[in-house]
Parts: C-alpha cells; sequence; structure tokens
C-alpha cells in the first residue's frame, strides 16, 4: 500500500513586533530617518527569507537585518531578529514622494507569512531644505591658524601638515608622560585599555592597569588615556590645535578618542568612518603626532591624498560603519575608485613634533615594519564637533578641552 504525505512547512509566525526609532510622537529634528526595531517568531528559520521593506507610495526601501543580542539574549522560545537602516530623509524619501511621511509603513515579509505596521513620522520644520548626514559638508572658517589658502589646500587633498608643530620639549614632555604612565598603570580604571598584538590573531582588548610592560616590544596600541589624564589633554587639543581643526571640521573640536602607538601599527588602509562615523558627515578631524623621527622601516604612516573626495561607501544598512559581511564588495568598490581617480598612495615621513591631520574620509593606514627592533612613536586623536552631540555626552575640562565621555 502506497501512502501519500504532503509534508507542509511549519507555520512561522509572528509573536512581537517592536520600534524603536522613529519615536513614535517625537518628531524628527535632522533630515535623516534611522527605521529600527525587532522582530521576534514562534520558531527559527534561515534569516535569507525574511525581507523587511520601508514602503510608501512610489517608493519601496529595503531595511537591513541587525543581530540584536540584546533583546534575543532575554527571549526565551522565541527567535529573534533585528533590522536597522538609515535614510535621506529628502533623497531617498521626499524627493520621491512629497507627502510620503503621511502614510507609511514597514512592511515584513517572511517564508509563509506577511505583517504590515504602521509608522507614524513627524517631522520637525527645521529640516526642510537642510542637508542630510549623507550630503557632502565642508565648512570653512579660516583663522590666523588656517587661511583661505590653507583651506583650500585641505579640500583639494583631505589632509594637511605642520612641520614642527610641537616643540622638542614638548614632545619630550609627551613622551614623559607615556613613561610614566606606564610606571603607574595600576592607577587608571577599566576604561583605560590596551590591544595587545594588533594586527595578528591574538589581538584582543585588555584593561591597560594589567598591561604587561614586555607588550612594548610588540605591537600594541593604548587607548583613551587622555580621558584620566588633564596633562595628556592639553597635548591632544591645546589651544593652537583647537585653533587649527576648528576650521577644518566646521565646530568646536572634541576629543573623541586617543591611540598612542609605540611601534607601526600595520592597520589596513580604512576610512576612520568604518569605525567613528561622525553624526555630522565630515565634521570628524584626526591629528597624528610623531613623538620621533620615522624611520621608513619603521612602518610608516601611509595615505592617499584626495581619497576623501571618493563619494563614500554607502552599506546596506545605509551607513557608513564597516559591515564585514560587505567587506569584499566594500574593498574592490575602493580599489576602482582609487584607479578611476588615479589616487597613488605616499608615506609620511614624519620629523619629531610634526602634525599631521586628516579628514574623516581620508583613506590611510600603517604601512608593514621592515625592521621589528625600531619604534614608531605617535599619538592619534580622533575629534568631533561638540556642537554635535546633547551636552551630557561630553565634559569640559577646567583647560576649556571638550571629550567624549566614555
Ligand atoms: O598610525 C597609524 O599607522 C594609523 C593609525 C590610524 O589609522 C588611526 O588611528 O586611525
Ligand atoms: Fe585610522
Amino acid at each position: 500500500m502506497f501512502g501519500f504525505f504532503k509534508k507542509t512547512a511549519p507555520f512561522i509566525a509572528l509573536v512581537h513586533k517592536d520600534l524603536d526609532s522613529p519615536k513614535q510622537g517625537l518628531a524628527i529634528a535632522k533630515p535623516e530617518l534611522e527605521v529600527r526595531g525587532w522582530l521576534a517568531f514562534d520558531q527559527p528559520f534561515d534569516l535569507s527569507g525574511l525581507e523587511i521593506k520601508l514602503e510608501t507610495a512610489g517608493v519601496s526601501l529595503p531595511v537591513a537585518l541587525e543581530h540584536r543580542a540584546d533583546v534575543s539574549d532575554g527571549l526565551t522560545g522565541q527567535f529573534c531578529t533585528g533590522f536597522n537602516s538609515l535614510f535621506d530623509i529628502n533623497a531617498d524619501l521626499s524627493s520621491k514622494n512629497v507627502d510620503w511621511y503621511k502614510d507609511v509603513q514597514l512592511v515584513a515579509r517572511w517564508p509563509g507569512g506577511k505583517e504590515t505596521f504602521t509608522i507614524e513620522v513627524e517631522i520637525d520644520e527645521s529640516v526642510a531644505g537642510v542637508n542630510s548626514y549623507f550630503q557632502k559638508r565642508d565648512m570653512s572658517i579660516p583663522n590666523t591658524q588656517i587661511n583661505a589658502l590653507a583651506y583650500k589646500k585641505w579640500q583639494e587633498d583631505g589632509f594637511f601638515v605642520i612641520n614642527q608643530f610641537c616643540s622638542v620639549e614638548e614632545v619630550d614632555k609627551l613622551k614623559e608622560l607615556i613613561e610614566s604612565a606606564w610606571g603607574n598603570r595600576t592607577n587608571y580604571s577599566a576604561s583605560i585599555t590596551v590591544d595587545e598584538h594588533i594586527g595578528t590573531d591574538m589581538e584582543q582588548r585588555i584593561s591597560f592597569a594589567d598591561a604587561d610592560p614586555g607588550l612594548r616590544e610588540t605591537s600594541y596600541k593604548l587607548n583613551d588615556l587622555h580621558l584620566e589624564s588633564a596633562e595628556l589633554r592639553k597635548y591632544l587639543l591645546s589651544e593652537k590645535l583647537r585653533d587649527s581643526l576648528l576650521p577644518l571640521i566646521g565646530g568646536t573640536p572634541m576629543i573623541c578618542n586617543s591611540l598612542y602607538f609605540e611601534r607601526g601599527s600595520q592597520q589596513p588602509d580604512h576610512f576612520d568612518t568604518f569605525f567613528m562615523p561622525p553624526l555630522t558627515r565630515n565634521q570628524m578631524v584626526a591629528s597624528w603626532i610623531a613623538l620621533e623621527d620615522v624611520d621608513p622601516d619603521a612602518g610608516p604612516l601611509r595615505y592617499y591624498p584626495g581619497s576623501h573626495k571618493i563619494p563614500p561607501y554607502r552599506f546596506s544598512n545605509g551607513r557608513y560603519n564597516l559591515n564585514l559581511d560587505e567587506k569584499p564588495q566594500c574593498i574592490e568598490y575602493i580599489e576602482q575608485q582609487l584607479i578611476n581617480s588615479g589616487i597613488e598612495p605616499l608615506e609620511f615621513s614624519a620629523k619629531k613634533g610634526d602634525v599631521f591631520i586628516w579628514h574623516a574620509h581620508l583613506l590611510h593606514g600603517g604601512t608593514p615594519i621592515n625592521n621589528p627592533s625600531l619604534t614608531r612613536k605617535s599619538l592619534v586623536t580622533h575629534y568631533f564637533c561638540s556642537e554635535d552631540w546633547p551636552e551630557n555626552y561630553y565634559e569640559e575640562d577646567q583647560q576649556g578641552v571638550f571629550f567624549l565621555k566614555k
């Protein structure tokens, strides 16, 4: 006897939906729409079968999935995924349908199921006509440190070198400060960290207080010492440096993070926006202070003049942060753009006290160390604009230095 059993796919039911952004009842004050939330189903399934779209008349925009350990860890017996994308209100939505916000929905489709939910969007009047995060925005405020000519060069090249910016005495003070921090490392809190064995499989972050001084013979990164050293902050954002950065960043510079390298970083070429995109595009700069003359075999800084003009790669979630799954496509895009624009890398042959300032979107990295016995002592600081951040996110110290809290 032949039996015929039709195998039907189990019915997958949505058991919960949650929207974090846009915040219901709160008007959006920047021309960017972040769609973020999570869904929970009654059973696991292959997420490549789940499609989420933001839909309004004449517009259908894919929303990227996001792993939400913060939610899924607290759920039992449910299968959860987050979603999170950033859209340009003008370019992605209003230009296609001026009334999009009056009737906009999030539509989720999965094998055998579909759910539509309405998103209430309120937009602040101040958003009209304002450039979004995705638009290029350079704000020139030339001053005595950076005059109009220097600013023009910055716009062309995306970097700026100020030779002998720090005096020999200042650099020696900075070196002493690092030595004394190593000597007293157990006095620092867990906010001050070391990335040991950078660029190898053994790379990991440990607390500075636990770091073995033997690490100093290898490539490591000392992170955010400025958080607990007012003395260091004075150098990383001295009045002179602040005046130089202000026209380049278009606002009041604020320390976002700081890194001390004793040896070359050998870091692959990257845009810093992969790791720390500013809240307003382009409103981030970095400074690189040479604490000694850099030997060509010590792994100098490599940079690509003019690469800041390459339109940044927007990952599928609509952001500039590096998405590891899409890294190969991003690298291919950058390589093609470099060929198209004929940009070749240069190495920075720094002398003690020189400072190299780079644009948020300048491609750079660390060249290989040919001679591991050589040090390459340098201090890197990334700066955001304080105006970009709510006041409770940053501090101003007694010297007038702004820095982001951790
Ligand atoms: O100093 C280097 O080799 C690169 C450092 C760097 O890219 C950074 O800190 O953003
Ligand atoms: Fe970098």
